[in-house]
């Protein structure tokens, strides 16, 4: 085989691999707030350490805000958007949420099973984001019983850069060990008016994904060298492993801040 076959297999390879993960994002553009606020949070399926292309979201499952153990459904809240990506547009979601008291509010999205093509296998990523009004911890290391989930050991909203970030992945509420979590961060800047990725990337992505596995306790650590808004998806670890007659990888999202000193 020549050398340029060798190298054009090689592209098309990178390319149908799509290089980087799947993260259901739940976004807003702070963690933290000191006023009372309305939240504008954005669910979006995508590529964010690569910005590549966006995914269509079906109806989700679930979705709540959890404040001191008290729930609320934000299902009938949750507005339908058309995503645009860098190179393509997506079915998302946005929601309101207004944040008056003073804690930590802990967003959690159970999204509809996602079809994978590429895989021929379904994907469901069940995501957290942790809100934080005024400074004041109420439960942001504390799990919410979901199928599988990322509990977070350092304060998810206020992460320094070049700290470290612990999370431990559960498994319907047991420690899930042996997992490999992706880590990505959000490579573009996020319009949220117009509901869409920039072209532009911030820095050039890593060459292959970023990578932690859970130790015997479900434990990973991740030194984290840049301020931003910080991914971690741990793959298949949920008790559901079949979507209509497909194999289904059940993973656990959790999003954190990233901030400079
Ligand atoms: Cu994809």
């Amino acid at each position: 085989m020549n050398k340029l076959a060798l190298s054009v297999g090689a592209a098309a390879l990178a390319v149908s691999a799509s290089s980087f993960a799947h993260f259901q994002l739940l976004h807003t553009p702070e963690a933290m707030v000191d006023k009372p606020t309305t939240v504008d949070m954005k669910l979006v399926f995508g590529h964010p350490m690569d910005n590549g292309h966006v995914m269509d979201m079906g109806q989700p499952e679930a979705f709540f805000v959890d404040f001191k153990g008290k729930r609320t459904d934000l299902i009938p809240a949750l507005k339908a958007v058309t995503w645009t990506g860098p190179d393509n547009q997506a079915a998302a979601y946005q929601v309101s949420h207004k944040i008056q008291r003073n804690g930590d509010y802990v967003f959690a999205l159970t999204p509809a099973p996602y079809y994978e093509k590429g895989e021929d296998i379904y994907i469901q990523q069940i995501t957290k984001r942790v809100i934080n009004k005024a400074g004041l911890p109420t439960g942001w290391d504390q799990p919410l019983g979901l199928k599988t989930e990322i509990v977070p050991k350092n304060k998810p909203y206020q992460i320094l850069a070049g700290s470290t970030f612990t999370g431990q992945l559960l498994s319907e509420g047991k420690p899930a060990a042996g997992v490999e979590c992706e880590i990505e961060f959000i490579n573009t800047k996020v319009d949220q008016a117009a509901n869409a990725f920039s072209k532009d990337n911030f820095r050039e992505p890593p060459a292959s994904a970023l990578v932690a596995i859970t130790d015997d306790n479900g434990m990973f650590t991740f030194g984290i060298p840049t301020a931003g808004q910080w991914g971690f998806a741990c793959l298949g670890s949920g008790p559901d492993t079949e979507h209509e007659g497909k194999e289904l990888s059940q993973d656990a999202v959790l999003w954190i801040d990233v901030i400079d000193l």
